[in-house]
């Protein structure tokens, strides 16, 4: 029988826990999670590269063989998952970056996600069956090493960025704290700042239009993008459960709408924590950052901060029914 088994049968387990970890540092917000999170992540990712001299020799045999179904994309996946994990050592040692107008982070997701296909079809032309005999002392002594050094590996990566890069421990960079013009003005995916007659329309709350009392309601919390950067600000306007008033009987849930349709939805428990705001560090809101009003969803990733908020609705649906991340 031809050698590399434990090692294919340890790349499967390491794709698919980057996979999962990945997706999951996007969507947990606060520590310790986050860190949980992002150590997992960059160990199972780092710990691939590690296994490349085994890999190595497994995939150089299927050079000398004939040309054989799923051998380009085999190769592929190779060249995305390199790329893939090279941009995620960027992200981490350099920070948020924009190189003609891409991020590394954007690089980073989009080949991880490009490899997914890939994968499948490498699984089908290269099938590989566990056996009982692939739990031995032996292994598991192999196992514990290999995430011995990616643990290492991992660490190392967090010290070779510069002393300056303030990282939090969702692998994000400093951009902008308490200088809000400074902070980058961010769409989760297709949305584009509305025109101003359309931001200007009255906030709906619960069907009926309401002018916003006063605003005297101020946090300090950490706007934190997935894109990779993350700025602190005072935030001023009215805190949900002020706004709302008392959750009727049976109510589950508050929808947070955007008039551009952009919408994310809450546990009404959450409404103390939920501010609805419009000014940043003592000025109004730009129209980029969601002018004139926005969500402020301290504890949570970027994309739950609504932005261009031009309707609020109580309802009974549960709050998990809502895809996991924005489809806008
Ligand atoms: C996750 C990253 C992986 C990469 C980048 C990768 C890459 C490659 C490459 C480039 C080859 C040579 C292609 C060919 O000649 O057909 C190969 C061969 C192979 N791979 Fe993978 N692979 C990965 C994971 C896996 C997994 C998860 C399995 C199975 C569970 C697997 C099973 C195999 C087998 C059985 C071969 C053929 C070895 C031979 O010719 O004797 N690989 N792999
Ligand atoms: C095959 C899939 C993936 C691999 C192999 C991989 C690997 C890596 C590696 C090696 C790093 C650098 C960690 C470090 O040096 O500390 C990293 C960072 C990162 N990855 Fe992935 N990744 C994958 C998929 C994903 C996906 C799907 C997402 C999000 C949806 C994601 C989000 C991130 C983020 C946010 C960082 C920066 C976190 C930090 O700096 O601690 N990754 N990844
Ligand atoms: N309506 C709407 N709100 C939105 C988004 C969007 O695309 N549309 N993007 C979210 C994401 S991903 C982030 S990180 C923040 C960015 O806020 P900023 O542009 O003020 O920095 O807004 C959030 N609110
Ligand atoms: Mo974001």
């Amino acid at each position: 029988m031809r050698g590399g088994r434990r090692t294919n049968l340890a790349l499967l387990v390491l794709v698919a826990v980057a996979l999962a970890t990945g997706t999951a540092s996007f969507a947990v917000g606060a520590p310790p999670a986050t860190s949980l999170v992002t150590t997992a992540h960059a160990a199972s990712g780092l710990a691939l590269l590690l296994l490349v001299p085994w890999k190595q020799a497994v995939a150089r045999r299927g050079l000398t063989r004939p040309a054989h179904p799923g051998r380009r994309a085999g190769w592929l996946l190779s060249v995305l998952l390199l790329i893939s994990i090279s941009t995620g050592v960027v992200q981490e040692v350099a920070g948020f970056t924009t190189v003609l107008g891409i991020t590394a982070l954007q690089v980073h997701v989009a080949t991880a996600l490009l490899a997914i296909p890939l994968l499948v079809r490498h699984l089908v032309t290269h099938p590989q069956r566990p056996r009982a005999s692939d739990l031995s002392r032996r292994t598991l002594l192999a196992a514990g090493l290999l995430g011995a050094g990616a643990l290492a590996a991992a660490g190392l990566t967090r010290r070779l960025g510069p002393a300056s890069l303030a990282q939090r421990a969702t692998g994000s960079t400093e951009r902008g704290s308490f200088v809000p013009s400074r902070m980058p003005v961010t769409q989760w995916f297709t949305d584009v700042v509305p025109p101003r007659a359309q931001r200007d329309a009255p906030l709906l709350v619960n069907g009926a239009p309401v002018e916003l009392g006063v605003l005297d309601d101020e946090v300090e919390a950490v706007l934190d993008c997935t894109g990779g950067w993350f700025a602190t600000q005072r935030w001023r306007g009215i805190h949900l459960d002020r706004l709302l008033g008392a959750a009727p009987a049976g109510a589950r849930s508050i929808d947070v709408i955007s008039t551009t349709g952009y919408r994310r939805r809450f546990p009404v428990e959450q409404a103390g924590e939920l501010l609805l705001a419009t000014s940043a560090g003592g000025q109004p809101l730009s129209p980029g950052h969601g002018a004139p009003r926005r969500l402020v969803a301290p504890g949570r990733r970027g994309f739950w901060w609504v932005k261009w908020v031009a309707a609020i609705e109580v309802v009974e649906d549960p709050p998990w029914r809502q895809p996991p991340f924005p489809l806008q």
